[in-house]
């Protein structure tokens, strides 16, 4: 674990690439302009937390497993000046259309703010994060902040606008009461717990998340995809694209089919969740694994206890191919396991329960947090993916890995093997995660016949972005194919600038930092 804290910064030039400096700066600037305006005084400090566009490792995240996400350029900015006389917080927007929120915070025992995950408002996030922050830290009477909020992350994209948010209320919180923290003799949370609190304090919106946004949105470093581990801590490793080679850029094309993962949670997103759990505690009964009293154990852990239940000793020669060793026997397990015609074709709850040893009730009890709806329950499909996802994982980090050592390399080849499996990717979630939906697949079939090495849907899924691994010098008339093919057929009506909000090459951003400077 490190404890660097979030860096400090008083020039944004690091933050950003040379093709996006200018219209960041004057956002900056136009932010505190405006928060001048609307609070009558400069503000103190500005958070700042990127969205991120998830390379490969989709829906495995909340199963235990790594993902390889590279934060982006567009973030969340909240301004914000401390209030020494009052607890009150005050937030707006500087998108009017989004109306502003004011609250006392309460006690520490009643939980500072309530936060309706029903009611699904814009303010929600800022709520969650700072609830999150004063419940960890357990701050009686904090100092009261006036915030001013820009996001530029597209709302539900798949870019994590949600988590930027999140994060970024957490360390605006963090900052604003640190003095607080300093008087009481409390150390200020190291990034990386920062990171953890962030993790959890999404939850109160009302998904039951993982970690990899929260994690990549927080301690990412500049230049580099983050490799994210969740078991049994959390780990990240950034990970970097050899400079030798001929530079690859991954696009981002978003459907602009909006998928808003808090409001179709029950069907969707914390559907995928219970299917999950239940697959894992399904599997270990299977296996002869303890299950704990919590009925807490994912599909990793399973992994995990089944090996070392059977004494397993590895011949291979690498950590990555071992791990993919026991991922291609975990799936034969499935195969064994669920490859039955009821179970592959999807069971009721009631048989899930079942299945699981447990009464509909203490199923519901230890696994069911949040609301969902299902008719039928995919156990095979769900537990096949993620085995299968985190194998594209091992072998999709090896193949940068290995490159980074060389410099003889036939680029094209290993281009290839990365694009192949982000292809894999996207046709498990199609095929057996069910996270896919029409314009995802036409963009990312499109994208492949446009150039690029590989195409994938990127986070939950359902509607959103995909992302598109392509080389440099080709950017051009790939994004000109998929303005042509797609965007001018399905959406005639859309400026230039939308068009270009839509479709555009990503540069891996830094993580969180909170600025201090006029
Ligand atoms: P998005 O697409 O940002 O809502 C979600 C989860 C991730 C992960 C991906 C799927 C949250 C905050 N984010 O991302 O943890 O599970 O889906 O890989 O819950
Ligand atoms: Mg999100």
């Amino acid at each position: 674990m490190t404890t660097s804290t979030i860096p400090i910064i008083d020039d944004i030039s690091v933050l950003y690439s040379e093709a996006k400096i200018a219209s960041a700066r004057a956002r900056w600037s136009d932010l505190s302009i405006r928060f001048e305006k609307m609070y009558g005084r400069v503000p103190d400090f500005i958070a700042r937390s990127p969205g991120r566009v998830n390379l490969i490792g989709e829906h495995i995240d909340y199963a235990g497993f790594g993902v390889l996400p590279m934060a982006i350029e567009d973030d969340c900015l909240i301004a914000v000046a401390i209030d020494e006389s009052q607890s009150r917080v005050r937030l707006a927007n500087v998108d009017p259309t989004h109306s502003p929120l004011e609250f006392t915070p309460k006690s520490s025992q009643k939980g500072y703010v309530d936060i309706n995950p029903e009611s699904h408002t814009w303010s929600n996030y800022f709520s969650a994060g700072y609830r999150g922050l004063l419940d960890e830290l357990k701050i009686e009477n904090p100092k009261g902040m006036l915030c001013l909020m820009s996001g530029t992350v597209p709302t539900g994209a798949g870019l994590s606008s949600s988590s930027a948010f999140v994060c970024c209320a957490v360390i605006a919180t963090v900052k604003a009461q640190e003095s607080l923290l300093n008087k009481a003799n409390v150390k200020t949370p190291s990034a990386h717990e920062l990171a953890i609190i962030s993790i959890r304090s999404e939850r109160h919106v009302g998904t039951m998340g993982g970690g990899m946004d929260q994690a990549c949105s927080i301690l990412s470093q500049p230049k580099s995809a983050l490799f994210i581990e969740f078991h049994p801590v959390l780990k990240v490793t950034p990970v970097q694209f050899p400079s030798t080679l001929p530079p690859i850029a991954f696009v981002i094309a978003n459907t602009l089919v909006t998928s808003d993962k808090a409001v179709t949670a029950p069907v969707r997103y914390n559907l995928r969740v219970v299917e999950t759990r239940g697959a894992s505690r399904i599997l270990a009964l299977a296996l002869g694994i303890p299950v704990p009293a919590s009925g807490k154990l994912h599909l990793k852990q399973v992994l995990d206890a089944h090996f070392e239940k059977i004494g397993y000793r590895s011949e291979a020669k690498t950590e990555a191919e071992a791990d993919i060793e026991k991922l291609i026997e975990m799936g034969r397990i499935v195969e064994r396991v669920f490859g039955t015609d009821e179970i592959r074709s999807g069971v009721s709850f009631a048989r899930m329960c079942e299945l699981a040893g447990l009464s509909e009730e203490e199923f519901t009890r230890l696994y069911i947090q949040q609301p969902i709806q299902a008719q039928t329950f995919h156990l095979y499909r769900r537990a096949k993916h993620v085995y299968s996802e985190e194998q594209r994982v091992v072998q999709f980090r090896d193949i940068c890995e290995k490159a980074m050592g060389q410099t003889d390399l036939a680029a094209e080849t290993l281009f290839s093997q990365l694009g192949d499996l982000m292809n894999a990717s996207q046709d498990s979630c199609h095929s057996l995660f069910d996270c896919s939906c029409d314009e995802l697949e036409e963009l990312t079939v499109l994208a492949r016949r446009s150039g690029a090495y590989g195409s994938r849907l990127t986070g939950a899924g359902w509607g959103g972005a995909t992302v598109s691994l392509v080389a440099e010098d080709k950017i051009p008339e790939f994004v000109v194919s998929l303005k042509k093919e797609f965007y001018a057929k399905h959406y005639p009506d859309l400026t230039v600038a939308d068009i270009e909000n839509a479709v555009f090459a990503t540069a891996p951003s830094s993580g969180a930092a909170t600025f201090i400077g006029r």
